[in-house]
């Protein structure tokens, strides 16, 4: 036998147990054992059925995604599953954890398919650019429908073991000793008797399928997919289950995987997938400190979001405010985003309750001495932030961590400010914090290796994908969109419109442009910060004093007429942009989509590799993590450094010299880095 794979019998029935540390994947060194014992055990009279199970925490939870992009080692997953179809003897797959992607393609190869009452089950390839491979398009919808499978498919989102017995996908879910149950089930199928029907024979949930209703939701899905291939392919393919005979739609599927799996999307999309886990990696990770209940300082929108995320991860929280009607506004805020998610159905009342009742509110620093973190969220001013760390100092317990929510400000100066600076550091969430996933963790001069390594490890618990970074003005994020945002200003005056501009990222795959942005965000926070720094921007400042801070007064770059969320042109603005290059006596040309991309998204990658040279960031990847997870940058382009080796390093540095030259601006000078990756392919060559 196979370190990763043991055979064992019960009596007449065999289990063979796939043990592939840490998720299971089906591995080469999986998958030879798998396929001999497979053979082996079918043509063996002694076995009457066959328990396909998994040790450790899960099930198979797909293919291993390390193969990827190499030649694939015989046999494939296909051969697997065509092999299980020709036993005739009752197989069952016996799902505990996760059964994903090829795990549940597996599990579709066997007759029948247990699962413990706490298993998920889907076929997330589309979050890796890819489709199911292995024959998930063609047999899911046989089991639960094309419309059901449409949906799992395309948004990648696994089901549970109940909502997944009702649709038909699992015959038997169970509690308890998951392995004796399903052995029993086995049995019992076996002692009633064959002939034992295989997916590919089945076809109940083929027989009603409206394919005009499929397709209207197939064009839906598709136009929300933003230039993204896979989710198309996806549902291609479970059209072509529905429309072609098996073999042909099994054909099908595969051509489109391999056309998939060699795309640059794909490959955008597996960088994401292992640099989000490379993020959460730590260098000499020390011990951790305990949290058990965590204070925020701040019930305005960002400390109430906060507090949110904690609560969320089931944290207990003591909300401060200086004020108790401050702190009674904040507190009802909260309550009234949790109703919003009860009735769009996101969450059961109970569960609110739940969270309500994990805060506690108050108006006294001395509140916050059981707390083990404290994060402030107050004022961006760094003489309000020192005032409130010399409160924290007198009050938070030894070893409490100390966080601030600063998105701009020197942590080191705040630190200094403390007696105890190695419990000092930064957490940085985006706004708004209870949903957006980042989190730049910010690591200042003096911060303990086991104070960053406990918010590391919290910052998982409650969900968020953190990012380690050092002190700079703005961190990753948002000091990589100051050297975006500085050319916008400079492209409008020399005659681009804000639609354009716009028009020219969400056709990139950007969910939005810098203009909505700056109007969904509040035009006035860039503007006080300015303000603060001394420096200026034209258009933006004349609006703000105009009193248009973008959606939230109405009126921005766009206007915002009756509510409305959508940015609709406004032709006082145009006008006003023309005054104000006018004014500076720079007359308007045409603007090509190809100049708005060099002389915002260049410099961006040129701030990237300026980061990454400081040791700001320490992985290139970690700042595509930054920007895809903080700023939407489209995940099928695998974020700004990702995408600057597809886009060619040599070109974005002569487009930089020559913008450099036209302009003298500093954002156009490429970096020493930058060069360096040109020469070398890598960004880790010279970081
Ligand atoms: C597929 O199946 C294609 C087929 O249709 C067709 C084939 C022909 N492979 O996430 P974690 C590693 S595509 C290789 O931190 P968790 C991961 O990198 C696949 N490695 O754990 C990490 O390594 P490290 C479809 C994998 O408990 C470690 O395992 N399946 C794979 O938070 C722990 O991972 C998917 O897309 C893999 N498939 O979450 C599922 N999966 O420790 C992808 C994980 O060195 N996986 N690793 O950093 C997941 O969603 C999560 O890992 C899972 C566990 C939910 C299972």
């Amino acid at each position: 036998m196979s370190d990763f794979l043991k055979v064992s019998r019960d009596g007449d029935v065999v289990i063979a147990t796939i043990d592939n540390p840490p998720v299971n994947a089906l591995s080469f060194h999986v998958r030879e054992p798998l396929m001999q014992a497979l053979v082996a055990l079918r043509d063996d009279a002694s076995v009457a059925a066959i328990v396909i199970a998994c040790a450790g925490r899960t099930f198979v939870a797909g293919a291993d995604i390390t193969e990827f992009g190499k030649p694939m080692q015989q046999p494939e997953l296909r051969a697997i599953v065509a092999t299980l179809e020709t036993i005739a003897k009752p197989t069952v797959a016996a799902i505990h954890g996760t059964a994903l992607g090829g795990g549940l393609e597996l599990a579709l190869g066997c007759h029948f398919r247990v699962a413990d009452a706490g298993a998920k089950l889907g076929l997330p390839e589309v979050k890796l650019g890819l489709l199911p491979g292995g024959g998930g398009t063609v047999r899911l919808p046989r089991l639960v429908g094309a419309v059901k499978a449409l949906r799992m498919i395309v948004s990648g989102t696994p089901v549970g073991a109940t909502e997944a017995h009702a649709a038909g996908l699992v015959d038997a879910v169970f509690e308890g000793d998951l392995t004796t149950h399903a052995v029993n089930f086995a049995r019992e199928i076996a002692r009633k008797g064959g002939p034992f029907r295989s997916v590919r024979d089945r076809n109940e949930g083929l027989k009603e399928t409206d394919l005009a209703a499929f397709d209207a939701e197939a064009a839906d899905l598709a136009r929300k997919a933003r230039g993204l291939e896979a989710p198309i392919a996806c549902a291609q393919s479970v059209r072509n289950a529905v429309t072609l005979p098996f073999d042909a739609a099994l054909a099908a599927e595969r051509a489109l995987f391999v056309k998939l799996v060699g795309s640059d999307q794909s490959r955008a999309q597996r960088h994401l997938f292992f640099a989000e886990r490379e993020a959460a990696k730590l260098a000499g990770k020390d011990t951790k400190r305990r949290i058990a209940r965590v204070g925020v300082i701040g019930a305005g929108t960002m400390g109430g979001g906060i507090a949110m995320a904690f609560a969320n991860g089931d944290y207990p929280v003591t909300l401060l405010e200086t004020s108790h009607e401050a702190l009674q506004r904040g507190l009802a805020t909260i309550d009234r985003n949790y109703s919003v998610s009860v009735t769009r159905g996101s969450l059961s009342e109970d569960a609110k309750r739940q969270r309500l009742d994990q805060f506690k509110g108050s108006t006294d620093y001395a509140d916050l001495a059981d707390c083990d973190l404290i994060v402030e969220a107050v004022f961006e001013d760094m003489a309000v932030k020192k005032e409130v760390f010399g409160k924290l100092d007198a009050v938070a317990k030894p070893g409490a961590i100390l966080a601030t929510n600063t998105s701009y400000l020197d942590i080191n100066e705040i630190a200094a400010s403390t007696s105890r600076p190695q419990d000092v550091l930064g957490l940085h969430f985006f706004s708004p914090a209870n949903v957006m996933k980042l989190l730049e963790i910010v690591r200042a001069d003096k911060t303990a290796l086991d104070a960053l390594a406990t918010v590391v490890d919290l910052a998982r618990r409650i969900g968020k994908v953190a990012v380690v970074v050092g002190v700079c003005h703005g961190f990753v994020g948002n000091r990589m969109l100051a050297a975006r945002g500085s050319e916008s200003e400079a492209l409008l005056l020399e005659g681009a419109t804000p639609s354009q501009i716009d028009q020219v990222f969400t056709d990139f795959g950007w969910p939005m442009g810098p203009f909505q942005m700056g109007d969904l965000a509040g035009l006035d926070i860039g503007w006080r910060n300015r303000k603060a720094r001394g420096l200026s921007a034209v258009i933006a400042d004349t609006l703000c004093e105009q009193g248009r801070f973008g959606q939230k007064t109405g009126r921005g770059f766009y206007l915002y007429e009756n509510g409305s969320r959508t940015p609709a042109t406004d032709p006082e603005v145009e006008v006003l942009i023309r005054d104000k290059a006018a004014e500076k006596g720079i007359a308007p040309r045409a603007i090509s989509a190809e100049e708005i991309i060099e002389r915002t998204l260049y410099p961006l990658i040129n701030e990237g590799a300026k980061i990454l040279e400081e040791g700001i960031a320490a992985r290139a990847s970690d700042i595509d993590v930054v920007w895809v997870n903080g700023y939407g940058f489209p995940v099928g382009k695998g974020g700004p450094l990702f995408w600057a080796g597809l886009e060619g390093p040599g070109k974005i540095i002569e487009r930089l010299e020559y913008w450099h030259q036209r302009t003298g601006k500093d954002v156009f000078k490429p970096a020493p880095l930058l060069k360096r990756m040109a020469e070398t392919g890598s960004w880790e060559a010279g970081g």
